[in-house]
């Protein structure tokens, strides 16, 4: 059994009042770790250190802080293998996910902001030679981070890499249910040689570790990816402090598919984009709409397509659907199925839980699941599932795609598929949404701004984005 520890100030140290939480292993329901419980004590001392930490890294130079972001880049690639094992294990993606996308992006995310402060040029603003204007900008102290289950690593190291090569530091709270290869990198920090107090670590649930943390009148920003209802608590909970605060929330991503779409790679991509990690990253498309022309032949080869995708033990290279990240969301995704008969859906492919003797047994299993018939103001077609779960309905007119794409709370991503190029630019504005795809899915290029409208969140991170983010701006005016 694995016991985790919180890491403050450089050491791996248990939660002061000795509580700990059950890590379920989702593809067996076992438990497998002791997660600390931590509470506000742990991370007043987790800030407290942070504090400490910031006067000394804010002013090392940016080329001394890039070298070390490149050694904690190497160090997390020398052990991507135990990182992707670890991440699977924890969270129930099958394990060459984590290989082959979520791990080296990990690494990759402290590459690209150890190159991004070494290359980032500010502004002068010259006044007809009167004076002149000119920003600079500031790395604001102690950052919040708070991630989520779905993409573990990759959400941690997107936030923590960014913050800290401003010149911030962090404590970070990672999901009660993942919290694996976070504790992983606290070893991978001491060995680049990343002073003590600059990332610290605090494991433990949203209310009791998370609420102090957001609150703490030494944090001056909060970094949050999660659900919408918890990012509307963190908001007020930040309100008093004036805490400059990003939220990337919940989704209900569509995707149009025109009558001239290549189908040959739609299929296959919206196959991805509806189950790659069991449907549970916030840019899956959970709404399929296709132009009625087309409408059989693609429900028909999808369906096909879904049905042959192999659920199963995440450890095995040609699992392509793991188990869900824990029993309480497994019953939730199950519940909404169950919704979608009420509501008037037809399964038409999965809806329920797979079989399976031995070990898995009692994993957290959902079949990728296909559902048509549903009105469009239904809550199955308006709510996030965040699981394997699709629904498809046809469309006539490109009016009534994007009325369909735009009928729900959320607005976080989009991808259209058609090889008419005038069609693809002019749906692309029309979706109200923070990035949208055309004629493909989640091809992501670190430097764009990600983040939502609507309920899907406030703010952007990314590239530029971030490091606007994690510093303050200020304007500097010289008469002349
Ligand atoms: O996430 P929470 P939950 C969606 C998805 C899912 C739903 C709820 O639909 O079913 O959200 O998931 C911490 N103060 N997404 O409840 O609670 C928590 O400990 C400070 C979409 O598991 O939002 C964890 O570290 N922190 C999503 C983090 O918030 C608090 C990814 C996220 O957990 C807190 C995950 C509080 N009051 C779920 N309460 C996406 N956008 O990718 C909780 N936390």
């Amino acid at each position: 059994m694995k016991k985790l520890a919180n890491f403050i100030n450089g050491e791996y140290v248990e939660p002061k009042a000795g509580r700990y939480l059950d890590g379920f292993n989702p593809a067996t329901g076992e438990v497998y770790a002791q997660i600390p419980d931590s509470d506000s004590t742990d991370v007043h001392a987790a800030v407290a250190a942070a504090k400490v930490a910031f006067p000394a890294w804010s002013e090392t130079p940016a080329a001394e802080r890039a070298l070390i972001m490149n050694r904690i880049a190497d160090g997390i690639e020398r052990r991507l293998e135990e990182f992707a094992r670890a991440e699977s294990l924890d969270q129930g993606k099958p394990i060459w996910l984590a290989r082959t996308v979520e791990v080296p992006r990990a690494v990759a995310n402290f590459r690209f902001f150890a190159g991004a402060i070494l290359h980032h040029e500010e502004r002068v603003m010259d006044m007809d030679r009167t004076a002149l204007n000119y920003t600079v900008r500031d790395p604001m102290g102690v950052a919040a981070l708070i991630s989520p289950w779905n993409l573990p690593l990759l959400l941690y190291s997107w936030k923590v890499a960014p913050a800290i090569a401003v010149g911030n530091t962090v404590v970070s709270k990672p999901s009660e249910l993942t919290p694996l290869t976070a504790s992983l990198m606290g070893e991978v920090y001491n060995e680049a040689g990343l002073p003590p107090g600059v990332a610290n670590i605090v494991f433990g649930l949203g209310l009791r570790a998370g609420t102090p943390l957001t609150t703490h009148p030494d944090v001056p920003l909060i970094s949050f990816t999660g659900g919408t209802a918890t990012g509307t608590a963190i908001t007020q909970a930040a309100a008093p402090g004036q805490k400059k605060v990003s939220l990337e929330l919940g989704g209900k991503n569509a995707a149009l598919i025109f009558e001239d779409a290549n189908l040959a790679e739609c299929v296959p991509t919206t196959i991805r984009s509806s189950f790659q990690n069991q449907g549970e990253i916030c840019l899956c498309n959970s709404r399929i709409f296709v132009q009625r022309k087309i409408y059989k032949n693609f429900l028909d080869e999808f369906v096909k397509q879904a049905q042959a995708l192999r659920v199963g033990d995440p450890a095995d290279d040609k699992t392509m659907v793991g188990p869900l990240v824990s029993a309480a969301h497994r019953d939730k995704v199950i519940s909404y199925i169950q919704l979608a008969r009420q509501e008037g859906g037809e399964i038409i492919c999965g809806g329920g839980a797979p079989k399976f003797a031995g070990a898995l047994a009692k994993g957290y299993f959902v079949n990728p699941t296909v559902i048509i018939g549903l009105p469009a103001k239904c809550r199955v077609m308006q709510e996030e599932i965040f699981g394997p779960v699709v629904t498809i309905t046809p469309f006539d007119t490109e009016e009534e795609a994007i009325a369909l794409a735009n009928n729900t709370q959320y607005g976080l991503s989009g991808s259209v598929w058609t090889s008419d190029l005038k069609r693809a630019h002019r749906v692309a504005r029309a979706v109200h949404a923070g990035t949208i795809w055309v004629n493909t899915w989640m091809l992501r290029d670190l430097r764009v701004p990600f983040g939502g409208v609507k309920a899907s969140g406030v703010g952007r991170e990314g590239g530029e984005h971030s490091l606007d983010f994690y510093t303050e701006l200020k304007t500097i005016c010289v008469k002349l």
